[in-house]
């Protein structure tokens, strides 16, 4: 990996682009084409062998996802990258290509919905299993691992509960068993937790919410090891076809470039917003990885640079309340997704986790009274204002 940039706020806007050799142009072209001429029939077959390097179909390859490949690499300290369709895309072809039939797979105590939703399909196919826990001792994790289990996927902070898991921990007992593990790092981004550099083997996006940061792009991106993206990009993207569209990688390789101060913004108004919410008289338990005081603070402390953008909160009362209080916001959206510059909120018990069956939802945290805040960019005070009227009036 090229790695030219020592410093992350250069690396989000240069890294992978050379000007030059494009002509000049500033902005990194759209390549919007699905194929590639060749000058002749030997050269079609050196490309089709790997003969000679070069691009071939945008199935397999094109010029401007390239470059946010090798950016989000760099970001995260991987050797490279890989872009997909949508977060989901990415997760599946990660999990379809570390997995077989009768394997077990060890996951954090909760996952967003969509991904819990495919393990269950990949168990009733494949009879792929898994396991759910908080992985926060070795016991626990030595305990979890099965001789089928064949790699750990987790999300850290998890989606929408925002509990921690302790990166360097996990990769160390997975060493080993030498099995991987996957990081799920949308909430974080690579700008405030670098999982590869804890050890872990994986990383992978939703890049519909915080690289892409203005609600206009469903994509996804992967980092890690040379040889596993390589397999990666020859099986399950190549076959599956799970592809990023050149329009949807120019628009994220835009939004990259303020990543850093988009997230110094969102992490300091959802600071601002947890203090007033905490101790709050009409809400219940409250989770944020800013909030040093948790049991987890720890955690936040050796893998995070800051806690996020991103509170979940219980609203005292039933899931009526807490429906009541949304549907009094004012300008604050109620819209899953997040990592927006708009202040999104959103049900997770009837939304974005709703096809988790209701025992496994209520055990991993997510109550019918839970609501998720993604804070976004405007003002602090117009945000807060907003949910202290709604608050103020509910019952
Ligand atoms: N991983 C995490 C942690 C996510 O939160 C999501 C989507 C995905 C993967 C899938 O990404 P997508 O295919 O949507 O790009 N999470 C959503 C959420 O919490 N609300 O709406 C979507």
């Amino acid at each position: 990996m090229a790695n030219k940039y020592q410093r992350f706020e250069t690396a989000v806007i240069h890294e992978g682009y050379d000007e030059l050799e494009m002509l000049g142009s500033l902005s990194v072209p759209l390549f919007q084409t699905s194929t590639y001429v060749f000058n002749s029939a030997e050269q079609g077959e050196r490309r089709f062998s790997g003969e000679e390097e070069g691009f071939v179909y945008s199935r397999l390859g094109n010029p401007t996802v390239r470059v946010l490949e090798e950016r989000i690499a760099r970001l995260e300290n991987g050797e490279k990258g890989l872009a997909f369709a949508s977060g989901m895309a990415a997760v599946s072809a990660v999990l379809l290509s570390l997995t077989k039939a009768n394997d077990h797979v060890l996951c954090s105590a909760g996952l967003y919905g969509c991904t819990y939703g495919l393990l269950m399909m990949l168990k009733e196919k494949y009879n792929i299993t898994s396991d759910f826990s908080l992985l926060d001792s070795e016991d626990e994790i030595h305990a979890k691992i099965k001789p089928e289990t064949t790699l750990i996927y987790v999300e850290t902070p998890i989606n929408p509960t925002m509990k921690l898991i302790d990166l360097e921990l996990v990769s160390k007992v997975a060493k080993q068993y030498g099995i991987p593990v996957v990081v799920d790092n949308t909430f974080s981004t690579p700008y405030l937790q670098r999982p590869i550099d804890l050890g872990c083997d994986i990383v992978l996006h939703s890049a519909t919410k915080y690289i892409g940061g203005h609600g206009d792009v469903i994509a996804g991106l992967v980092a890690g090891k040379a040889d596993f993206i390589d397999e990666l990009a020859m099986s399950a993207r190549k076959d599956i076809g799970g592809i990023m569209s050149p329009f949807d990688a120019w628009l994220l390789l835009r939004g990259l470039k303020t990543l850093p101060i988009r997230m110094d913004r969102h992490c300091k108004n959802a600071t601002h917003i947890f203090k007033k919410l905490n101790g709050h008289p009409k809400i219940g338990s409250i989770y944020f990885p800013g909030n040093t005081d948790a049991e987890d603070g720890k955690i936040a402390a050796k893998q995070m640079h800051k806690g996020g953008g991103v509170i979940s909160f219980e609203i005292k009362g039933s899931k009526r309340d807490a429906q009541r209080f949304m549907n009094r916001l004012k300008f604050i959206k109620i819209a899953v997704s997040l990592g927006d510059a708009e202040t999104l909120i959103e049900h997770p018990a009837t939304m974005t986790h709703a096809v988790v069956p209701e025992e496994s939802r209520l055990e991993m945290g997510i109550t019918d009274q839970l609501i998720r805040l993604s804070v976004g960019l405007e003002a602090w005070e117009d945000i807060w204002d907003d949910l202290e009227q709604a608050l103020a009036a509910s019952t």
